[in-house]
Parts: C-alpha cells; sequence; structure tokens
C-alpha cells in the first residue's frame, strides 16, 4: 500500500525544466550548435555532465574535460540567475493544494532530484515547507535511471520503497523509481509515452489515487 510519495522536482512540483531548457540553448547558441526540444526533454532528470553530452552530439569537434567543465559552469551561471527571479508564484496553485491534501491525508512526501540546485528552488518557492524529507544531487553519486536517488529519499520517510509512488517526468526517472521497487508514477512527457505504472495526465490525478490513510495527520 502506499503511503509516500517521492517527487521529482524540475517538471513536476516547477517549470523549473523550461529554464534550464533556456540555460542550454543559449550555451549551444554561443558554440554555434543546434539544441532542440527533443535534446532538451533527453536532458529531464539526467546530470549536468550528462546533459552537456546530449548537447554536444551535434558538434563535430571533441572538447578537453577541462572546456567541458567551464560549458557546464557557463550553464549553470546562466540558469542560477533565472532561479534568482523564482517566487512561490511559479508553482501551479493546483501543486500546492494536492500537496496539502496529500499531506493531510496522511502521505509522507520526500523529494528525489538530480539537480544541485534544488535547495535554492525549493526556498524561493516555499516548496520546502510542503516536504519531510529532501534528496537532491548533491547527496548522490550516481544520477538517475540508477535508483540511489528514490532510494534514498524512501530511506529518510522511514518506509519500504514498496510502500512509495515515485512521480517523474523523465523516462530516467521513472526508471530509477521502478528499479528502487516503488510504484512508478509518469506525468508529463514521461507519461505520454506510457512509461509509468500510472500515467498521470496532471498532479491532481493523485488524489483519485491516493485515498485517506487511516489515521492522517492535523495540518
Ligand atoms: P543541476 P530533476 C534534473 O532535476 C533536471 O531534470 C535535469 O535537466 C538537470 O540536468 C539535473 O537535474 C541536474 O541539475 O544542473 O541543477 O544540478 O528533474 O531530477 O529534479
Amino acid at each position: 500500500m502506499v503511503r509516500g510519495l517521492v517527487f521529482d522536482l524540475d517538471g513536476v512540483l516547477v517549470h523549473t525544466d523550461e529554464l534550464h531548457y533556456r540555460a542550454w540553448k543559449a550555451l549551444a547558441g554561443r558554440l554555434g550548435l543546434p539544441f532542440t526540444r527533443e535534446q532538451g526533454d533527453r536532458c529531464r532528470g539526467v546530470s549536468r555532465m550528462g546533459s552537456l553530452e546530449i548537447l554536444l552530439e551535434g558538434s563535430n569537434r571533441s572538447y578537453t574535460e577541462r572546456e567541458k567543465l567551464r560549458m557546464a559552469e557557463e550553464k549553470n551561471d546562466c540558469y542560477r540567475a533565472q532561479l534568482q527571479e523564482l517566487t512561490p508564484g511559479d508553482v501551479p496553485e493546483r501543486t500546492v493544494e494536492t500537496l496539502r491534501e496529500l499531506r493531510r491525508r496522511g502521505y509522507r512526501l520526500g523529494l528525489a532530484s538530480s539537480s544541485k540546485n534544488a535547495g535554492v528552488i525549493l526556498t524561493r518557492t516555499g516548496l520546502d515547507a510542503l516536504l519531510d524529507r529532501v534528496v537532491d544531487g548533491n547527496q548522490i553519486t550516481r544520477s538517475k535511471p540508477d535508483p540511489e536517488v528514490f532510494l534514498r529519499a524512501a530511506q529518510l520517510l522511514e518506509l519500504p520503497p514498496e510502500d512509495c509512488a515515485g512521480v517523474d517526468d523523465a523516462l530516467a526517472g521513472v526508471e530509477s523509481a521502478r528499479t528502487a521497487g516503488m510504484t512508478a508514477a509518469a506525468i508529463g512527457p514521461a507519461a505520454l509515452a506510457g512509461a509509468g505504472d500510472w500515467n498521470l495526465e496532471c498532479l491532481a490525478r493523485l488524489l483519485d489515487l491516493c485515498p485517506p490513510l487511516e489515521g492522517g495527520r492535523d495540518l
């Protein structure tokens, strides 16, 4: 029985996926390379350096590790500048209502993000107050699709992974949740691809799938 929900961040709770896309696109533009929406979608849930490799697919020259690190830093500076503009208004009201209602129903809520910038996003949007436990890119050694990030979140929530659903918009993330032993709940592009055990049209759909647990909790 599902008693915990573990959410991906970018593209699930807040649309920072679009900010990642714009920052990669800006870097690609400076390098004279194409960067398509399809490439942007493939970067979902993938680490920063893994995403850079997707961008460099369009290049016919090779780069040193030092050059690649510098490029990733340039993208991150651009991305972080955009994050400074985030406010609680960037989280859809329906998302906040859904998280509050799931808590009221007694579910433990966690975050499983590959991003090393998750902390600033959670603070600026106020999402940190709605989550019981957070695991982000600073606490893991292996990026999605490895299950490490979801396993660590279940551990912090003090629940067996089998009692959790992992909600992700990326194919890599859905695979990560499933390999961890969770119910894999896909949303966005991953749901359109039918990749999940649950394929959600929107986050609020969780309210139909997660009935109140005995005990609930007062907020
Ligand atoms: P950063 P998530 C992932 O976050 C993003 O989907 C992915 O596009 C990004 O490359 C990765 O975080 C690393 O992010 O550069 O901020 O450390 O979807 O797992 O919440």
